[in-house]
């Protein structure tokens, strides 16, 4: 590339000494491979919309049940695409915050193979027939080994990037010290550390027990207490999720949107209190679960109610993100400044549609959380409207916004079909609206969530009827605008024109910088240290009131 600078030939990639070659393809890699996740996890969506209204395409796709189906839609987009796109665009905001290359390319590369290596596993298992364990494997369903395997090898792919980003830091600390860290840097490197706690969850569940019960090793397991170990991932896991999104709604949006975010030290702070406060909240999903005692879920719905406060900020500053950069383009008046946002660029708009979504998402999760409302909407079809909201809107289609200049940064091509690009946002959030419309009315009414509701005797219910068909129909636009989504991207990748001039990756200014920040927000030692503090306060009464195990259920096959 710095060839091409000298000879004035065209633009390929990015050409900064930061991006090393070698680094940059597990980057690429995996984005890719996130996004053939989300490609054929999407188009399964498709089928389980069209069940509703008691068109079952699962045998013509060579598939043995709705179960299956809901397996597949659910572990790719959950797992893969979530993880294989955070390992991609964290490691790359890791590079761009830090001005420098990651500390180890033998990590990044590691990342990308163990990735690979996790969804052939898990893939082979899913599609075999051999793991309809829904993505949350709950025992006493019993999956091949294959598939815990795979999800071991995925975990540990985001352990490698974890460790790459920290050594990474403090490389970068040695070659400044005194200095505050980057704002990029620091949102990039918390999310993982967060992870890196809630999934140790995962982690024992997983090695301990599924995976010697599917060798056969142990003979019984405990289907109770694995729920615990599951759910102590479980919650944090949707921030591993949606921190990416933030990162960019901090740090990218203002940029794109020519406005400036309010506070360096702030956005620590949130990020830091996400990484406190995630974990020590699992019992939410076990609001009716026996065993668990009721004042521990009463803890636990006090810190979600805590975890929900860095959202809160997040919106205010945000928005006052959004509005200083309407302002600076000439919007006038109270609202004036939200017409003057950047709306015809296809990432902003992209993201702006997802942050607007997300304030139903965030309020339907407020609903699961109050515990005695809890009742009301748990196992419905409430929930799936909720997290189709949140990681379904306020994840994906950020993400989807990022792509628009992610894949010409990486590619050097230019994106193709702009106006194709934002009817596939609007498209997705209209149909994303009208499906959860669907979903959560039905689930008030009492359908069951996880449930081949076309099969069901019972779905003359007048009421549900409605409710399926919009479900149906939002499902039906959404695919409509994921393929307009690949179809941007192929053609960007495939048939663009090279990039006149690099795309630079958008970092916003802040109006009070990192100077004014309070030192102590750098310590993430200290910090993990309190997290890791918070969930053994919350988590060892429940596990010690629990005890002993009670390894009983026989396994189950789908
Ligand atoms: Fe949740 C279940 C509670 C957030 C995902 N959740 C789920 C499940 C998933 C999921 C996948 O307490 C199902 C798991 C399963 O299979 O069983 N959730 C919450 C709460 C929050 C929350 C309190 N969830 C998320 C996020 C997810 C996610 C984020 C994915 C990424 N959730 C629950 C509970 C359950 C649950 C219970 C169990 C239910 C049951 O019974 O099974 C909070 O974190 C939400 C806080 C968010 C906000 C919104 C802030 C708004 C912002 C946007 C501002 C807009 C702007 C735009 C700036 C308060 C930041 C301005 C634009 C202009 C143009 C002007
Ligand atoms: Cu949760």
């Amino acid at each position: 590339s710095s060839i091409a600078r000298t000879t004035g030939m065209e633009y390929s990639g990015p050409a900064e000494t930061i991006y090393l070659a070698e680094q940059l393809w597990p980057i690429r890699g995996q984005l890719y491979l996130g996004l053939l996740g989300l490609a054929v996890g999407g188009y399964l969506g498709l089928l389980q919309a069209l069940e509703r209204i008691g068109i079952d395409l699962y045998s013509a796709h060579f598939l043995k049940s709705y179960y299956q189906g809901l397996t597949i839609h659910g572990v790719l987009l959950a797992f893969l695409f979530t993880f294989a796109f955070s390992n991609s665009f964290l490691s790359l905001t890791t590079i761009r915050g830090f001005e420098r290359p990651l500390a180890s390319t033998w990590l990044a590369q590691g990342a990308f193979w163990t990735m690979l290596a996790g969804t052939v596993l898990a893939a082979f298992a899913i599609l075999t027939n051999q793991a309809t364990v829904l993505f949350t494997f709950y025992a006493p369903l019993k999956a091949s080994s294959l598939f815990y395997l795979g999800a071991v090898f995925l975990v540990l792919s985001t352990w490698l990037t974890s460790a790459n980003q920290l050594l990474t830091l403090r490389a970068w600390r040695r070659e400044h010290p005194e200095e505050p860290i980057p704002l990029l840097g620091f949102v990039s490197v918390v999310p993982y550390l967060m992870w890196d706690l809630a999934s140790v969850g995962v982690a024992i569940l997983v090695v301990v027990f599924l995976l010697p019960w599917s060798l056969g090793i142990l003979s019984h397991v405990d289907p109770q207490f694995d729920r615990l170990l599951f759910w102590f991932t479980g919650h944090p896991i949707v921030y591993f999720w949606l921190l990416p999104a933030y990162v960019s709604w901090y740090l990218m949006i203002p940029a794109q949107v020519g406005g400036r975010l309010f506070s360096d030290g702030l956005t620590r702070f949130v990020f830091l209190l996400f990484l406190v406060l995630s974990t020590p909240t699992g019992l939410h999903h076990q609001f009716t679960d026996p065993g668990m005692p009721t004042v521990m879920k009463t803890v636990h719905l006090f810190t979600t109610f805590a975890v929900v406060y860095p959202s809160f900020i997040t919106a205010f500053t945000v928005m006052a993100a959004l509005e200083s950069g309407g302002r600076a383009r000439g919007g006038r008046g109270l609202l004036g400044w939200i017409r003057a946002l950047p709306w015809k660029d296809p990432s902003v708009n992209a993201q702006l549609l997802a942050m607007l979504v997300f304030t139903l998402g965030g309020a339907t999760g407020i609903v699961n959380a109050s515990y005695s409302v809890n009742l009301v909407v748990h196992n419905t079809a409430f929930v799936p409207g909720h997290f189709h909201m949140t990681v379904g809107t306020a994840v994906a289609l950020t993400a989807m916004g990022i792509c628009y200049w992610l894949i010409p940064f990486l590619s050097g091509r230019e994106l193709w079909g702009r106006r194709l690009a934002l009817a596939q946002a609007w498209l997705w959030a209209i149909g994303m609206l009208v499906f959860a419309r669907g979903q959560i009315a039905g689930g008030l009414s009492g359908m069951p969530r996880r449930t081949a509701i076309g099969d069901a005797a019972y779905l003359d219910l007048f009421q549900w009827s409605l409710d399926n068909w919009l479900t149906a129909i939002g499902g039906i636009v959404m695919t409509t605008s994921g393929l307009l989504f690949f179809i941007v991207m192929l053609r960007t990748l495939f048939f663009s024109r090279p990039l006149a001039a690099p795309v630079e990756i958008p970092v916003a200014e802040t109006v009070h910088g990192a100077r004014e920040s309070w030192p102590l927000f750098d310590r993430l030692g200290l910090w993990f240290l309190i997290a890791v503090g918070l969930a053994v306060v919350a988590y060892v009464p429940v596990i010690l009131g629990y005890l002993p195990l009670n390894p009983v259920s026989p396994p189950i096959r789908v």
